[in-house]
């Protein structure tokens, strides 16, 4: 059995009492998880080294970023770990869980753990089988089945993954409740109640299991949810590493009974960052409504869109119902696979409370937010519904004063505002801008500035359009498709020939819809 380290109040007391080193315990905790190494003569590593390893922890376990061994960081210290990586995966055995920590070069930034292989991390297909192994006895089998059935429609509700129980092997995802040393062997042996909850493999194992020392629970404020854990454990099985985010399902801390669990963005961020968006099941056209879509009422005034050559769109997005939508002043048009399918229509009938003649709007598939900016304020959106608080300012958000576009990248799922020859990184969770605003040409290479609008298509590919033409981009090749610029009235008004495929749905093959 391994032994659990468990920090006493003993830290506290001595955590401050020389400059140069830190309290023994302290250190040993932070060596053993793998944030820092040894000095030549097994003593501690030089103060500098210390300084980044505590910032690097705290960091990561989403506290501020003193350096020191702070109350805070006892107290994230204090919580009793397993000297075991609560992550299992084949070379990985003896990793401690640090080791999956921080990556600058990943697209999360230096916040999300990284994956630690380029391969065996996700799976290689979409519909996934499970199989229970056993059950525990705390829970009736309906209500533990429940539970998980339940945790996994988070993570299929947000991808195009299905999970499938099947009542014999061979399984995908193996589930099994064990109490102390049990099938994977007594390197990763469970510690009684309290302490680690459950583990699980990375693909292309992704066996998930669950300790049943502890008193598993559904719906109740007491013992451990299973559900939460579950989830926690089925996004590792699907190659999500830790995440820094407090809050976020994958953060490394059990964090309670949640009623109405809904899945953190950054969650979503991330599963979708490896598997993509869910398919797209185009929702059935709606009956036209005789009171407002009247015959001769609002007509699509395809022609005049067609015939007009000084057209300039204010911005496109996906909306929170997956259409698309183009904003040209007051009006906005729904477009479909064919061209204008509706429109013009004023934008405050679609979002009441919208500004007129706004600078930029952006819908995050995430969370469901759509953001018009205008000037120094901006509106937010929950589906089509103005949410209470806003118009906001900008200011202390970073956020530019009336910007030309915005739009979430495919290429990581983070959201970006763009003004003249700069872009802006946007965290949605926060609210702000993240870091200084960068050179727009230098990232978007091929897209000129500065540009009219930009959104993400259901293809998950970014589109940028300026004047009459519009660019699609390349997210491997981080740079603008060739063939590229094209007409925006071909291809998304449908000017032309009736019959004529537009250019985007040719390019983009049916495949990846
Ligand atoms: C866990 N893990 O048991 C805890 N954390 O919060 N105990 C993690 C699972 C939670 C498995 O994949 C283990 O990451 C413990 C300790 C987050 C569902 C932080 C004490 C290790 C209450
Ligand atoms: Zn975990």
């Amino acid at each position: 059995m391994l032994k659990c380290l468990i920090l006493t109040a003993t830290l506290c007391a001595i955590a401050s009492a020389a400059d140069s080193t830190i309290d023994q315990d302290a250190y040993n905790y932070l060596h053993q998880f793998g944030w820092v190494g040894e000095g030549p003569d097994g003593s501690q590593a030089e103060p500098a080294a210390v300084k980044e390893a505590i910032k690097a922890f705290q960091r990561f376990a989403g506290i501020k970023e003193t350096g020191k061994i702070d109350k805070r960081t006892e107290r994230m210290m204090e919580k009793p770990r397993c000297g075991v990586p609560d992550v299992l995966g084949s070379g990985l055995m003896d990793m401690p869980i640090a080791e999956l920590k921080l990556n600058t070069s990943n697209p999360y930034g230096n916040n999300r753990a990284r994956r630690y292989t380029a391969d065996g991390t996700k799976w290689t297909k979409n519909d996934l089988t499970y199989y229970y192994n056993n059950y525990t006895p705390d829970l009736s089998g309906v209500a533990q089945k429940d539970a998980l059935r339940r945790a996994f429609d988070l993570w299929a509700g947000v991808t195009p993954l299905t999970f499938t129980e099947v009542s014999s092997l061979p399984a995908d995802i193996i589930i099994e409740f064990a109490s102390g040393t049990h099938s994977d062997g007594p390197w990763a042996a469970f510690d009684g109640q309290g302490g680690t909850l459950a583990h699980a493999y990375f693909p292309q194992n992704g066996d998930a299991h669950f300790d049943e020392d502890e008193d598993w629970t559904v719906g109740v404020d007491r013992g451990i949810n299973l559900f939460i854990v579950a989830a926690h454990e089925f996004g590792h099985s699907l190659g999500l590493g830790h995440s820094s985010v407090q809050g976020a399902l994958m953060y490394p801390w059990y964090q309670g009974y949640v009623a109405d669990y809904q899945l953190p963005n950054d969650d979503i961020n991330g599963i979708q960052y490896l598997y993509g968006m869910p398919r797209v099941t185009r929702p059935p056209e709606p009956k036209p409504d005789p009171k407002t879509d009247g015959p001769a009422n609002e007509k699509p005034t395809k022609n005049t869109l067609c015939k007009d050559s000084e057209f300039v769109i204010d911005d496109m997005i996906r909306g929170p119902d997956g259409k698309t939508y183009m904003f040209m002043g007051r009006y906005y048009y729904e477009i479909d696979d064919v061209g204008i399918k509706v429109g013009p229509k004023k934008i405050s009938k679609l979002f009441p409370g919208v500004p007129s003649n706004f600078n930029a709007v952006v819908t995050s598939p995430w969370s469901k937010r759509t953001y018009f900016f205008k000037g120094d304020r901006y509106w937010r959106f929950y589906n089509f519904q103005l949410e209470s608080g806003y118009p906001k300012k900008t200011t202390d958000t970073g956020i530019p004063k009336g910007p030309n576009a915005a739009f979430v990248w495919g290429g990581n799922g983070q959201m970006y505002i763009v003004k003249g020859n700069k872009y802006y990184n946007f965290n949605e969770q926060e609210q702000k801008v993240i870091g200084a605003p960068k050179k727009f040409k230098a990232y978007w290479k091929g897209v000129p500035t500065p540009i009219d609008g930009a959104f993400q298509w259901r293809n998950g590919k970014t589109y940028f359009f300026k004047g009459r033409k519009y660019w699609r981009f390349n997210d491997s090749a981080r740079k603008v498709d060739k063939d590229y610029p094209k007409k925006t009235k071909t291809a998304w008004f449908g000017c032309g020939s009736s019959d004529a495929i537009p250019s985007r749905l040719q390019q983009a093959g049916a495949k990846q819809e």
